[in-house]
């Protein structure tokens, strides 16, 4: 961009945005498109990111401090105009400007494409990391990749999953900068060769990472740092001789082979995939960051002993677990370190977030891929498993077993640090995935409860709301978000009732007519009941449906009976590969088509399912919801997050005692928390119990007509597997739990109709959930785990 299209200092950012509308877009005012619009204003409010970053940057380098490194497979960071102009204190000055041409500045706003650079809570946890470490002034980098497609989008044909390709980057973009003069060379496969006493890696295929940055600012643009994404590309663009010789196709094969690595975002969220084109993405972006994180240290200083004062390298699960061979590779092999001192630094900077138990989503690959994909890695991985055996020769655990690599193991080796994402979570990884390895290494292990950020998922999502609160206690809350404490005698004052139902009514208004424009009405003033998480067997959607099923079936027996009015609304994609739950949502689907139909319920009951889940979606979804269902399987969910980001706007919680549910009952109190279920260990000792499922679906006659209803066909299909598999070994235990949650629901019902009772329930969800802000996470990193000390500019 030329230096005269860069607004001057002193402008207005009403100048600037008409100068970008101009200079760099090439457009007049009069015949601008939404998009024009959104590009000019996010361009403006980007030069205004520059300065903070450059300072940011120069302060993180005259310090001489840690740095702080979070690698990622996924940042779900969705929309971030919005993000940067609330951060930036500009969305004043942008409505006005927009309102002044008769345009609405949220509707200028909602144009930017979701970058849905990630499946779900952990993509997302990566995403709020990154602001609050902005906000906090901790100085880091997010590495990750540039997918081109990011999570599928999703529709529906007939109530099933439809998969689309998701193409944010064909969209105008306005938020990175490539560096060209950042990139490295990744290598693949080939062999490993001796030569005097150097070990020497010979890849056989390499392919070029190219650095893209996006600045990320924070709160009141304290600080900023930088999202590096890596995008794949060809050593050779074109093959001009295969061209020359006629053959197109041929000619175009090494360019498109190389940037397949940095094509899709694998859409399996908890569920195993272990593809090697997996693989190869995760070491090409692990190697790329590593190399850069190098090359910035050794900008620096001369003594690769000192980086673990200077580099913490926190790994997002074991999607990038291969930082710890790699590094050691490069310590070794390039930079002549011995092999144990390499392990101990290594050790030194690396951290490992465990962020699921499932054992299908514990990542292992097979001796043969690994040997043929990263020759070298394989031995050192073998020659870390060696010397961890001979340090604890009574081990009773593997890093290489049953022909499998296996990742979890080998992170936890290579990390001074683990940790779990809730207390539960953390408690329950000592005593199953890892107890031998806590054994061996006790201390190791440390809690770190998820958060979110209070920025997007209170101020930004929630306005009303906010200027609320903001009018009560001043906006000290934003960066402070226990100061929400302050609202909690305000409970009691029933004209600041009356604001925050008035704000929770008009959130509802504005998603009804959102729901409305997709083709279902609904009366704003039923309640508000939401699921939206990735579809997964042990999230339970099924048994929310279930329930619902129920609940229609007694209100059209009694259709005068004194029914709670209520909008049950799901929202999620399923793995395109995960056939069950793309049942469930055919499920929910079909049924929502049947009640939404009846005329005898259907001023009494409504099912809602809006495609195509994102961040967009949730942000509109969050704020309007009264009810959260928080319902997995207990012992499964390590954490969830949705969960706090409704408490946090007056949603009151039906849920089990699991991952941060636990943490959240404990703060906003039991009486304001609708508690049912089965504990993780009742659950595991359920799941002995001969024939469990039978004996909880003949012991609970609504359960059994819910599903007879289903067995036949009244919501068209008969949906068999889901009716097998609840009758069969229902390891998810929706049988055994249904009889609890039903109380549990019929319960909350009755609280509900207390609307002054209700709302007080609500303000103090609000107010005593300031402790999951991610900003309190991001801290306890930085004090436990990473040693980095805050910054500021
Ligand atoms: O409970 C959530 C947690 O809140 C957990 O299921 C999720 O991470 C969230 C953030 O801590 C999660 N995602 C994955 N594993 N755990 C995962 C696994 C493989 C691929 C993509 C995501």
């Amino acid at each position: 961009m030329k230096d005269m299209t860069i607004p001057r200092p002193g402008d207005t950012l009403a100048d600037a945005i008409r100068q970008h509308l101009k200079f760099s877009l090439g457009k007049s005012s009069d015949v601008a498109t939404l998009t024009d619009w959104r590009m000019a204003l996010s361009l403006a409010v980007r030069d205004r990111i520059v300065d903070p970053w450059f300072a940011s940057t120069r302060a993180a380098y005259d310090k001489q401090g840690k740095r702080v490194y979070y690698l990622s497979m996924e940042f779900l960071i969705g929309r971030l105009l919005e993000d940067a102009t609330v951060n930036l204190g500009l969305m004043d000055e942008v409505t006005e400007f927009f309102q002044s041409r008769g345009l609405d500045a949220r509707k200028v706003m909602q144009d930017e494409p979701d970058a849905a650079l990630g499946n779900g809570g952990l993509g997302r946890l990566a995403a709020c990391f990154l602001e609050s470490m902005s906000t906090v002034g901790c100085p880091a980098y997010g590495y990750g990749i540039r997918y081109e497609h990011g999570l599928f989008r999703q529709s529906f044909d007939r109530g099933r999953q439809m998969e689309g390709p998701e193409d944010w980057l064909t969209e105008a973009h306005a938020w990175e900068y490539e560096r060209t003069e950042a990139q490295y060379r990744i290598g693949f496969g080939g062999q490993v060769k001796q030569l005097g006493d150097r070990t020497v890696w010979q890849p056989a295929e390499t392919v070029l990472a190219r650095a893209y940055d996006t600045p990320m600012i924070g709160w009141q643009g304290r600080w900023a740092n930088t999202l590096r994404l890596w995008s794949a590309r060809p050593e050779t663009v074109f093959d001009l001789g295969r061209f020359n010789a006629g053959d197109y196709y041929g000619a175009a094969e090494p360019e498109n082979l190389a940037r397949t690595i940095s094509r899709v975002l694998y859409p399996d969220d908890t569920t195993e995939d272990g593809k090697r084109l997996r693989l190869k993405q995760e070491f090409f972006f692990t190697a790329a960051s590593l190399r850069d994180i190098l090359r910035r240290f050794d900008s620096e200083y001369d003594d690769l002993k000192l980086l673990p004062e200077k580099v913490a390298i926190q790994l997002n699960d074991t999607h990038p677990a291969i930082a710890g061979p790699e590094l050691v590779r490069l310590l070794v092999d390039e930079k002549g370190m011995a092999f144990e001192d390499a392990v101990t630094v290594a050790q030194g900077c690396l951290g490992y977030t465990n962020h699921t138990l499932l054992p299908e989503a514990l990542e292992r690959w097979s001796v043969k891929l690994m040997t043929d994909l990263l020759p070298r890695h394989m031995q050192i991985i073998e020659m870390i498993d060696a010397m961890h055996k001979n340090a604890h020769p009574d081990r009773k655990v593997e890093m290489i077993g049953g022909g499998d690599v296996q990742m979890g193991p080998i992170a936890f080796f290579m990390a001074h640090k683990v940790n779990g994402v809730s207390a539960l979570h953390t408690e329950l990884m000592k005593e199953t995935v890892f107890a031998e390895l806590n054994r061996l290494h006790p201390n190791r292990i440390v809690n770190e409860t998820n958060g979110i950020t209070p920025r997007r998922w209170v101020l930004g999502a929630n306005p009303r709301l906010s200027r609320l609160v903001t009018d009560a206690i001043g906006d000290g809350w934003v960066d402070d978000l226990e100061r929400l404490q302050e609202i909690e005698p305000l409970a009691d004052d029933s004209s600041f009732r009356d604001a925050y139902d008035a704000a929770k009514r008009a959130n509802k208004a504005d998603l009804a007519a959102y729901l409305g424009q997709r083709g279902l009405s609904v009366d704003p003033d039923a309640m508000f009941d939401v699921q939206i998480k990735r579809i997964h067997e042990y999230k339970r959607q099924h048994l929310n449906i279930l329930q619902t099923i129920a609940l229609w079936q007694e209100m059209k027996d009694a259709p005068q009976g004194n029914w709670l009015p209520q909008v049950k609304i799901f929202a999620g994609k399923a793995a395109p590969g995960y056939v069950f739950a793309k049942e469930i949502i055919h499920l929910i689907n079909a049924v929502a088509e049947v009640i939404n139909a009846d005329p005898d319920t259907s001023h009494l009951l409504k099912v809602a399912y809006p495609a195509n889940y994102n961040v967009s979606l949730a942000e509109r979804l969050i704020p309007a919801a009264e009810v959260s269902q928080q319902i997995s399987t207990a012992g499964k969910e390590a954490s969830g997050t949705g969960n706090m980001k409704f408490a946090l706007n007056g949603a009151l919680t039906i849920g089990t005692l699991d991952g941060a549910n636990v943490e959240i009952r404990e703060l906003v109190g039991a009486e304001n928390f609708f508690l049912f279920g089965m504990t993780a260990p009742e659950v595991v000792a359920r799941r002995e119990v001969a024939e469990h499922a039978k004996k909880a679906i003949a012991a609970d006659p609504r359960l059994k007509r819910a599903m007879d209803a289903i067995e036949a066909g009244i919501f068209g299909e008969r949906f068999p597997s889901i009716i097998e598999n609840l009758m069969g070994h229902d390891y998810f235990c929706v049988t055994s739990d249904f009889s609890d949650y039903w109380r549990a629901s019929r319960e909350l019902e009755v609280a509900y109709r207390d609307r002054a009772e209700w709302t007080r329930m609500a303000i103090l969800n609000t107010a005593r959930s300031g402790w999951f802000s991610s900003d309190r996470t991001i801290r306890g990193y930085m004090a436990d785990i990473w040693g980095a000390e805050a910054l500021t500019i």
